[in-house]
């Protein structure tokens, strides 16, 4: 398909942006970091912990430039866009540190501005400076819709809801479709109904037992500020991939909002934060997929194909060298680490490498390098060992956060307890085909599911004397070095 005129201006402009934004990094190095995940993955906690490690210091042995003292200074510089709110990094780590309570969650995007300074290998001195971009990860998923039309778009969508485990969480939409004709007359009160039911059921594929991640339009769950705006008020009709609207009807309605959706909500996300990235982070929380089932796990491996595909978007087109996301790239990390036993970890990264697998071998072909790790941003466990009969069990401890239960036991937010949350196949494979015994909480109660993790409170911290105690992690140098360490040398 020839490129249309709103594609052309949408690239032009992009172009003059990117222009802009090379010339500026000539004389000032600069790195776009985005940091995305769906909603709880941990880009809060994630965000707050590596400023921490950047400004504070602390053990980062695999983060070479910290590690050797390279860094002599980061600092919070204030934030450069001003339409974009302010990564509230004070509060966030006040929260955890003072409190022990994980950050209140957020739903919009925001951004904060860290300044290097930093000597060369060659004992040069320089300055980086890292724009750091929190954005929900249910964005990222909108931009597919780009190249669908909205007939093609509910028929996807439609079909998805069909299937198990989905389709009980779909009955009262399906009922209110099936009461609409598509070529009737627009009307915006079916439309209403229909769009906050569309909602409800997604909303209700989002809830812990099912965990599922595939679930665009974006904006319906993560609304930031448009909530009941007309451009978030549409839904899935059933209605012919190939067919024409009537004018004037419900489908033709559901038509022009959907193409509203894409140009007022999904372009502008598109140019102006997303293709001005250099390098990015998703996170993904596997733990929540495990605790599930094998549904979420198939769900979550087809959001994140979904997501490396956003990063090729544009690739490929006549008009598109300057317009293309320019990340170079990319690291995938599975989240909260620190709910397995250190013998486990290994393990994490291996079932996170073969869920992006297929998709990671048709991103490498494009030159971006793609990197998996398991990590804890913040660690709120150590390892322990627990007696059971003759066995010792490799378990870790941790204070959970109050009203976590495990079996008959609620907990009051003080008292530490070790526990075993269950191991981790040696081959990741078993998991994605079924052959390993796999029982979420979505097929099975809580107390023969095989993994069940505790959620725990962030660490009590011993203050060292030298101020600010710093925040214990797992592999967090890891993540930096791949991040940004070539961009310290
Ligand atoms: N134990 C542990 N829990 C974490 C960690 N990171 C996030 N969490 C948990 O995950 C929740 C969601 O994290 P948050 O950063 O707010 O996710 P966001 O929605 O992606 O910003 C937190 O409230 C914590 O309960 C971590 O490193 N360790
Ligand atoms: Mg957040």
């Amino acid at each position: 398909m020839p490129p249309s005129f709103t594609d052309i201006v949408e690239e032009a402009r992009l172009s003059a942006r990117a222009l802009l934004d090379y010339g500026e990094s000539l004389f000032n190095p600069a790195v776009r970091l985005g940091v995305t995940g769906l909603s709880r993955a941990g880009k809060t906690v994630f965000i707050t912990a590596l400023i921490h490690a950047l400004t504070r210091g602390g053990r980062f042995p695999v983060f070479e430039a910290l590690d050797t003292g390279r860094i002599a200074r980061a600092e919070l510089a204030p934030q450069p866009d001003d339409a974009v709110p302010r990564f509230d990094y004070e509060n966030h780590l006040r929260t955890m540190i003072e409190e022990r309570r994980w950050p209140n969650s957020t739903v919009d995007i925001s951004e904060l501005r860290l300044v290097i300074d930093y000597q060369r290998h060659n004992g040069a001195d320089r300055r980086l400076t890292l724009d750091i971009v929190d954005y929900p990860g249910e964005w990222l998923l909108d931009l597919p819709l780009l190249n669908k039309s909205y007939e093609q778009w509910a028929g996807e969508s439609l079909a998805l809801s069909r299937e198990a485990p989905r389709a009980h969480l779909a009955t009262k939409w399906h009922e209110q479709l099936a009461t609409l004709n598509p070529q009737e007359k627009e009307d915006e009160q079916a439309t209403r109904a229909s769009a906050k039911l569309f909602t409800d059921y997604l909303r209700a594929c989002r809830d812990e037992r099912f965990a599922m991640s595939l679930l665009p339009p974006g904006r319906f769950l993560m609304p930031g500020n448009l909530a009941t705006s007309p451009a978030l008020t549409f839904a899935p009709l059933a209605v012919p991939a190939d067919g024409v609207a009537p004018e004037g009807s419900l489908w033709a309605m559901m038509v022009r909002r959907y193409e509203a959706y894409k140009d007022k909500v999904v372009r502008p996300f598109f140019r102006d934060h997303f293709a001005r990235l250099d390098r990015q982070i998703v996170l993904v929380d596997a733990l929540a997929a495990f605790n599930s089932g094998p549904e979420a796990l198939h769900d979550l491996e087809a959001a994140l194909a979904g997501i490396l595909d956003c990063f090729r978007i544009g690739r490929g087109t006549i008009l598109s060298s300057l317009f293309r996301p320019r990340i170079d790239r990319i690291l995938f990390a599975a989240t909260k680490a620190d709910h397995l036993h250190r013998l486990s970890h290994d393990r994490l990264e291996a079932v996170l490498r073969r869920a992006v697998g297929r998709a990671v071998a048709r991103a490498e072909a494009t030159g971006t390098e793609i990197d998996v790790v398991a990590l804890a941003a913040v660690r709120a466990t150590r390892e322990a060992t627990v007696t059971r009969g003759r066995d010792r069990l490799p378990a870790i401890a941790g204070t959970p956060i109050p009203g976590e239960t495990a079996g008959d036991e609620t907990f009051d937010g003080h008292t530490e307890v070790a526990t075993f949350p269950g191991d981790l196949p040696a081959d990741p494979e078993s998991l994605f085909d079924g052959s390993a015994a796999f029982r979420g909480l979505a097929s099975a109660p809580a107390n023969t599911s095989d993994f069940r993790f505790l959620r725990f409170r962030p660490p009590s911290l011993e203050h060292d004397g030298k101020g600010e105690p710093s925040l214990p992690h797992i592999r967090l140098d890891r993540a930096l070095q791949f991040l940004i360490g070539d961009r310290l040398q």
